[in-house]
């Protein structure tokens, strides 16, 4: 018999809930009352922070407030941390160079093209762990995943060159897989599956010398180029950050995307619920956290393993609940319908149902603190790659090759968790909401009847003005959720279409914009076009990496009319960024050609060069820009302004 799984204990787990005594003395109930209201919209949210309050449970908004004042040369951009020669701070008047000669311009750009590298890497490193799992598939050392959607792998394999005729669905996904990884790093002077742009917009690239190579190589470059005494020019050194960030949009998170519809399915319209309140008295309740579908998937099949549901009776539980979170919540709510707790600042809340028994988390957006959370109750936090081993967690190491068994040996220890439950902190006081999710551009195409031809009519005619793709994460200096829902609502409101994927999509399925019935707050030129299509206003295109689908769709919409994405009356919007994930999406949308407005102001306000560059240069450089404006109403008006204009240069 084969030896069981057993996790690797990190570190001891924390075994006291550590109360932040001299906070919880500060709070009185009038305080708990006014910051339960301005921390989140997120109703079913609120409740849930004021117990954190009541009950001294840390939270990233109390570490927000106390990281307050901020430093305002890490704010401004102006300070550099590169090397051993600094750290240097630019101080007008007279220290305006740091130790190496940089000035402020230059120090602000590096600066930013360290953030977006991370981001692009982040996206592109997930993308390839999926393309190697899929050669696995075909190679035959990797047995537990098949092939969901083996029409898109030929479409794949077609778009790739490779003949299809005649081959074994393992011999196309080896083929497939091969060529895919060969996107990361060979001797190559362009991305083939970045070929699925317009030509107008390919040649804008080949004009500006941003063509993506490898997708490895344009991060490594970037690394290269923010090395001290590489990069002196801060223009020449950002530009380069579009080139890593296309690298990771029309390259490795395309990858991710396709590749994971292959794997797991191309997500179709479905229903689901969405909030803290999918959490589930009596069940056994596991979250999964992070960004790659591959483990997720592989607890949802284990979750339903007879061993498994013997001892679920066997504990006492009504069944086993599995509910979603952040990117890896979107992608099985987009592919399986499986519930979603919330978003980026929904991870620490569920916990504090008191009814969670582990939290699976692979990477990508987890609070390192998370075990401290757990220790308030009896929560497991589940730990499973090797590129994000947390303290405090428990750990087992995930592989492709084993991953049923691993995902099994999971789900068994949340299972044997449930009796250890304190029946009296039990607290769900709210109800989920309903939403349609599943938006992947062939369930678009679908939902028009097969071609993209409706949805241009209805742009041309003016009923839809355009379409707006409303992105990224939460971040404490926005109220939860403003920013997404306050924008989305007066988008719609102005008949302008939505797409969302992340942390935004979930804000509006929580506020109710992901119904069909939100039609009735859409203004009398959409409205009516999504109830006669039976969809809602706001389309859920998936997780952070699907902001590839965005892009997609775009192209799809661009080459039906033969112009590049800059001609199209289309905008991009992150309400509440945070990642550097955020940064290399926001970088790929201008550089493909979209005008694209941040609710968070990036860490550049100490260079003018740079502000000047990023909300003007670049227009004649990719025909798109930047602007920065934290009130969502007046975000919309730029947007709708900037969706006329390129209404009445379309002539239409
Ligand atoms: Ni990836 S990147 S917080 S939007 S999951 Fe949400 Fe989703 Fe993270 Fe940002
Ligand atoms: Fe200072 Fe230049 Fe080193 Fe940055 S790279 S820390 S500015 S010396």
């Amino acid at each position: 018999m084969k030896e069981e799984k057993k996790p690797q204990i990190i570190r001891e787990r924390i075994e006291v809930c550590e109360l932040d005594r001299a906070r919880l003395s500060l709070m009185n109930p009038e305080l708990i009352k006014q910051k339960r209201e301005n921390r989140t919209i997120d109703e079913a949210a609120k409740p849930f922070i004021e117990l954190t309050m009541k009950e001294g449970i840390e939270t990233v908004w109390d570490r927000h407030e106390m990281q307050q004042p901020e430093c305002k040369y890490c704010a401004a951009g102006i300070s550099c941390q590169r090397c051993a020669m600094g750290p240097c701070r630019i101080i007008p008047p007279h220290r305006v160079r740091g130790v190496c000669g940089a000035d402020a311009d230059l120090i602000v750009a590096r600066n930013l093209l360290d953030q977006l590298a991370t981001g692009a890497a982040a996206h592109s490193d997930h993308g390839r762990e999926i393309v190697l799992t899929l050669y696995g598939v075909g190679k035959g050392t990797v047995n537990d995943y098949t092939i969901s959607d083996p029409e898109k792998m030929k479409r794949l394999a077609r778009e790739y060159g490779i003949e299809t005729a005649g081959k074994s669905e393992r011999k196309l996904a080896e083929e497939l897989g091969l060529a895919m990884l060969e996107e990361f790093g060979t001797l190559k002077d362009s991305l083939r599956i970045a070929d699925r742009a317009p030509r107008a917009t390919r040649e804008v690239w080949k004009n500006a010398g941003i063509v993506p190579r490898g997708i490895d190589r344009e991060v490594v470059e970037a690394m290269h180029r923010v090395q001290m005494g590489v990069a002196a020019d801060y223009a020449n050194t950002l530009v380069h950050g579009l080139r890593a960030s296309l690298s990771d949009g029309w390259g490795g998170s395309s990858l991710a995307t396709e590749v994971s519809d292959i794997l797991f399915g191309t997500p179709r319209p479905n229903e689901s619920l969405v909030n803290l309140g999918v959490v589930k008295k009596d069940h056994v309740n596991i979250s999964l956290h992070g960004h790659n579908p591959m483990l997720s998937e592989m607890v949802v099949k284990a979750a339903k393993d007879s061993e498994i549901q013997a001892l679920v009776r066997k504990v006492g539980a009504a069944g086993i609940n599995l509910v979603g979170l952040c990117c890896t919540g979107n992608e099985l709510l987009m592919r399986k319908g499986i519930p979603n707790a919330g978003n980026h600042f929904n991870q620490e809340l569920v916990i504090t149902t008191g009814a969670l028994e582990a939290m699976v988390v692979d990477y990508q957006c987890i609070f390192p603190s998370l075990p401290r959370t757990a220790s308030c109750y009896h929560t497991y936090i589940i730990s499973t790659s090797p590129k994000s081993r947390i303290p405090g967690s428990y750990y087992f190491e995930f592989e492709p090759e084993t991953a049923y068994e691993t995902a099994k040996a999971i789900v068994k220890m949340a299972v044997e968790n449930f009796p250890n439950r304190n029946p009296d902190r039990v607290f769900i006081p709210v109800e989920p909401v309903k939403v349609t999710t599943g938006f992947s551009v062939e369930a678009i195409r679908g939902a028009l009847g097969g071609t993209f031809k409706p949805l241009i009519d209805q742009i041309a005619s003016g009923n839809i003005r355009g379409a707006v793709g409303i992105v990224g994460c939460n971040n404490p200096k926005v109220k939860h959720d403003y920013g997404h829902v306050t924008l989305s609502k007066e988008l719609i409101k102005r008949d302008i279409l939505c797409v969302e994927t992340g942390c935004a999509a979930i804000a509006s399925g929580k506020a109710g914009l992901l119904q069909p019935s939100a039609a009735s707050l859409a203004g009398p030129g959409l409205g009516p076009v999504c109830t006669s299509l039976g969809i809602p206003p706001v389309l859920h295109m998936g997780s952070c990496v699907d902001c590839s689908r965005i892009l997609h769709l775009a192209a799809e919409l661009a080459n039906a009319l033969n112009v590049g994405i800059h001609r199209l009356p289309i905008a991009g919007a992150a309400p509440e960024w945070y990642s550097q994930k955020a940064v290399s999406i926001g970088s790929y949308f201008v550089a493909s050609g979209v005008f694209t407005v941040l609710g968070v102001m990036p860490k550049i306000s100490g260079s003018p060069a740079v502000i000047s560059l990023l909300t003007e240069g670049l227009k004649g450089v990719v025909n798109a820009s930047f602007a920065v404006e934290p009130d969502p109403l007046k975000a919309a008006d730029l947007i709708s302004a900037h969706i006329e204009r390129k209404r009445t240069e379309l002539g239409i």
